[in-house]
């Protein structure tokens, strides 16, 4: 597919660590294309007529992962129309892989990234991120219970995926404590170090 031309930053960190946030700074500074996998599963899920809308609703409520073929299909589809559409050929895909499967379908089916950026912080700091987001975002899985769960699947399921990419010597690690501009200045830091 046109895809296998694009060049791939995919973007990781535990739920709420930030990622969306920084990637509205890196669409604004380097012209990537931002495609965050959870806004996708979302928009899918309030689709008229899709097939997939229950399933998806309770995935994310439980903090599960969606099975793969769904998501990678989501993904593709909306990378070939940004190409189709305006040429893109830079992409953040954000909160994916968070599966091993969905990483080696993805590289293996659409393209290999070139490297993964990498939120680092702690669950407290996340827990209270979100909870203070839940106030206002209408998210589902923005409350304790589904907290509890995404944190579970993050540790057990996705952070393997991290840890696989680390040992291919492709993740770059940003410290997420700071406020959103001090954090921005590491992403920025990890663009140069990579050469984009
Ligand atoms: N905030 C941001 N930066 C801050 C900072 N430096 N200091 C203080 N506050 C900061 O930020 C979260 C909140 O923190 C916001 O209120 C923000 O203002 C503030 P955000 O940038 O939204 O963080 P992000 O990491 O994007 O958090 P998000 O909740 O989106 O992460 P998740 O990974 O949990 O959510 P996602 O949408 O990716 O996935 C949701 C669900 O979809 C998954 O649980 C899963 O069920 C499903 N899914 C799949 O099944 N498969 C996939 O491949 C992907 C998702
Ligand atoms: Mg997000």
């Amino acid at each position: 597919t046109a895809a296998k031309q694009a060049l791939v930053v995919f973007v990781l960190g535990g739920p709420g660590a930030g990622k969306g946030t920084q990637c509205a700074n890196i669409v604004r500074d380097y012209g990537f294309q931002h495609l965050s996998a959870g806004d996708l599963l979302r928009a899918e899920q309030d689709r008229e007529g899709s097939e997939f809308g229950d399933m998806i609703k309770s995935y994310i409520k439980e903090g599960q992962i969606v099975p793969m073929e769904v998501t990678v299909q989501l993904l593709e589809n909306a990378m070939t129309g940004a190409i189709e559409k305006d040429g893109s050929r830079k992409f953040l895909i954000d909160g994916f892989p968070r599966k091993m499967d969905q990483a080696v379908a993805f590289e293996e089916k659409v393209v290999k990234s070139r490297f993964t950026l990498f939120f680092d912080l702690a669950e407290a700091d996340m827990r209270k991120r979100l909870l203070k987001r839940g106030e206002t975002s209408g998210r589902s899985d923005d409350n304790e219970e589904s907290i509890t769960k995404r944190f579970r699947t993050f540790v057990e399921t996705s952070m393997p995926v991290v840890e696989w990419f680390e040992k291919d010597g492709r993740v770059v690690k940003v410290d997420a404590r700071k406020s959103p501009e001090e954090v921005y200045e590491g992403v920025k830091a990890a663009f140069e170090k990579e050469g984009i």
